[in-house]
């Protein structure tokens, strides 16, 4: 068993039903769980919303709705997006839940108690989208928050105040001691830009004049929380945390907190990686292990956001093109760490020549040729030469870098490689020519050894690509004749060759060509 894992996602807003980039990071999430699995380690995926706030407040009042008849719905419709798109997480964690409000209550009283908390008041630019003050370096040349395309609000107002300059130094400390801590690493040097100067005290309050959507302050009901004080506990909630002095939390899986990794966007940075990191250091905890951080997925060359309302709807693509090529797409077209755009064109252009005419052909031409010419069976390995051997060498090396590639949070690249070693047995394949080898009776053993050559190679393919095209691999463990699978496909099985003798099953037709409809947004 390596060592296990904890991961998640950010906690969504539920102002409005998810969108490609919330789903993007969600599966994400799905695809590390998986990925962990085969690796043998223990995983535990929370997902989840973020329910209070002033934002919420505002949409629900706009719906006609109560808050708490709204959140339902919303968290209810993102829970369902999941499950529809095959993504799992093993808790859909919610900030409404009782659980959670008397957490967030419990660690305000400790921090309070503890002198971390003052009461003052503060004048400072607000904007609304990102439920934050900007620093005044913090708008674009317009004067507009750069993600949301908003002008500041300017707020003055007395309130409750965290301490974060006191917890500055130990922050930095761990980043120096903890290389990895952020990544990709141009976004750990943007934090610790943040982390040089110091802090300004955190304004974790709200009056009840101004809003009343969110957890009652412990220690003064004419505040509730801050909605980041709130959702970020969240992650801490999720593992059993209650609140209350470590030495008392007995259910909290303080083993899995050690590994913890969170997926977020950029646009949400400074949240995790200056406001978080204080937050648990005053709690007593050590800053998450690993926050990974992604690029925006754009439209028209801008963010996909509910607020500029340029979104493409995730379900819109998974009705049209099926969960596989969305997986695929998101994951292989987004160099991770950096922007990306989405067009629909790309998504097809993708699926056809690494789905349709890579794995998927290299699949139906071999399986279809050893079905036709060697009795659907996998053949002897007796009569291989040096150019089979050379090309399964190639195909060995694939698992590794796959698998260090996924470490080092390069999935695109990982794809990179999975789809180059298709492309490599694809060449094999034309230059050895087994289906001009099947016209020669004297040439039967060439072809066994060729085909056999494949049929180790596929098998090997249909491992490596379990975490981010599931169902793919499961039709071409079948098709290729494993029949006792177990659910999860360890990484080991890579090295595992077909059975000489073994029957096979039908040929599958894994990617069918994508075909781009003639008005996509008008489509579903
Ligand atoms: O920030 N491209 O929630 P949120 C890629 N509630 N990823 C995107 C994206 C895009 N265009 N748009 C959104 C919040 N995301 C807080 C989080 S956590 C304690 C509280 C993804 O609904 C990305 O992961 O605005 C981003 O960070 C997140 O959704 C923001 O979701």
């Amino acid at each position: 068993m390596g060592k296990p894992l904890y991961i998640t996602t950010p906690l969504y807003y539920v102002n409005a039903k998810p969108h490609l980039g919330h789903a993007y990071t969600t599966l994400l999430g799905d695809t590390l769980k998986s990925f962990a699995l085969q690796q043998g380690r223990e995983c535990f995926f929370l997902a989840g919303t973020d329910e209070h706030g002033e934002k919420i407040a505002q949409s629900a009042e706009k719906a006609g709705k109560s808050p708490m008849e709204f959140v339902d719905e919303v968290a209810a419709l993102f829970e369902g997006t999941w499950k529809l798109l095959g993504l799992n997480p093993d808790i859909s964690y919610r900030t409404t839940r009782p659980s959670h409000i008397k957490l967030v209550q419990e660690a305000l009283q400790r921090l309070k108690d503890q002198g971390d908390i003052r009461f003052s008041s503060y004048t400072g630019k607000y904007c609304l989208g990102c439920e934050r003050f900007r620093t005044d370096q913090e708008w674009d040349e317009k004067g507009l928050c750069p993600d949301h395309q908003r002008p500041p609000e300017i707020r003055e107002e007395s309130n409750y105040f965290f301490n974060m300059e006191k917890y500055r130094q130990k922050t930095l400390e761990y980043y120096r001691g903890h290389s990895d801590a952020i990544v990709p690493h141009h976004y750990m040097k943007e934090a610790l830009a943040m982390l040089e100067e110091p802090l300004e005290d955190l304004c974790i309050s709200r009056p009840t004049s101004r809003i009343t959507w969110g957890i009652p302050l412990p220690f003064d009901r004419n505040y509730v929380t801050y909605v980041w004080f709130d959702a970020l506990l969240s992650y801490l909630g999720g593992l059993g945390y209650t609140g209350r002095p470590l030495a008392e939390e007995k259910s909290f899986r303080h083993d899995l907190w050690g590994q913890s990794q969170h997926l977020i966007g950029k646009d949400i940075l400074k949240t995790h990686a200056v406001y978080w990191p204080t937050m648990l250091l005053a709690l007593g905890l050590e800053p998450a292990r690993q926050l990974q951080v992604n690029g925006f997925w754009l439209t028209a060359g801008l963010k996909m956001s509910k607020s500029l309302g340029n979104v493409v709807d995730p379900v819109k693509v998974y009705e049209i093109f099926g969960a596989e090529a969305f997986r695929y797409f998101l994951m292989r077209d987004m160099s991770y760490g950096v922007d990306a755009s989405f067009t629909w064109e790309s998504f097809v252009s993708r699926a056809n020549s690494e789905l349709a005419n890579g794995i998927g052909n290299l699949a139906s031409r071999t399986l279809t040729l050893v079905h036709k010419n060697l009795e659907a069976r996998v053949p002897s390995a007796a009569h291989r030469n040096d150019e089979d051997r050379a090309l399964l060498a190639k195909v060995d090396g694939l698992p590794s870098k796959f698998a260090e590639e996924f470490a080092n949070a390069r999935y695109h690249v990982a794809l990179a490689s999975f789809a180059e070693t298709v492309a490599t047995c694809d060449r094999y394949i034309n230059d050895t020519k087994p289906w001009s080898l099947a016209k020669d009776p004297a040439q039967k053993d060439r072809l066994a050894a060729v085909l056999g050559t494949m049929l180790d190679a596929l098998s090997l393919l249909s491992v490596v690509m379990q975490s981010v095209l599931p169902e793919g691999s499961r039709k071409l463990r079948s098709a290729l004749g494993f029949t006792n699978d177990p659910e999860v496909l360890a990484w080991e099985l890579t090295g595992l060759r077909p059975k000489e003798g073994t029957p096979l099953g039908e040929v599958p037709r894994l990617y069918p060509r994508l075909e781009l409809p003639k008005d996509p947004d008008a489509t579903v």
